[in-house]
């Protein structure tokens, strides 16, 4: 129990913890090419990884003026993704190739869904508190 509290904070500290726990390896050789800057982590960035046309994790509950760094984990050669908002103008990342990355700062409380444009069926939220 002590053991999955532990995974548990670190997942909600450092997202990609979680995505290497999640898909080593052996399951998606692409995501090892996955490189989060220390400077992302440094400056306490949340991470949402795009990895296996997913947001890894879809959705993610932060802090009011909190600042979220979506990253495309996918394997070279995978389509681009974006992190869109549902709602329009309040951000929409260009196309993000393998390894880009895009941040969006949460300035206000609330519940923000988006998608992917590419690919509708990719869901995500941000709930701010
Ligand atoms: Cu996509």
């Amino acid at each position: 129990m002590n053991a999955l509290r532990l995974l548990l904070v670190a997942c909600l500290s450092v997202a990609l913890a979680c995505v290497s726990e999640r898909t080593g390896p052996s399951l998606n050789p692409g995501v090892g090419n996955c490189q989060v800057p220390l400077a992302v982590i440094d400056s306490g960035h949340v991470v949402v990884a795009i990895n296996n046309f997913t947001f890894v994790q879809d959705t993610i509950v932060v802090p009011q003026g909190a600042t979220v760094t979506w990253i495309n984990c996918e394997p070279d050669e995978t389509e681009p993704h974006t992190t869109t908002s549902d709602t329009a103008g309040v951000w929409g990342s260009p196309d993000l190739t393998t390894g880009a990355r895009f941040s969006h700062t949460f300035g206000a409380a609330g519940e923000f869904p988006y998608h992917c444009e590419p690919h509708p069926f990719m869901m995500g939220k941000v709930v701010v508190q």
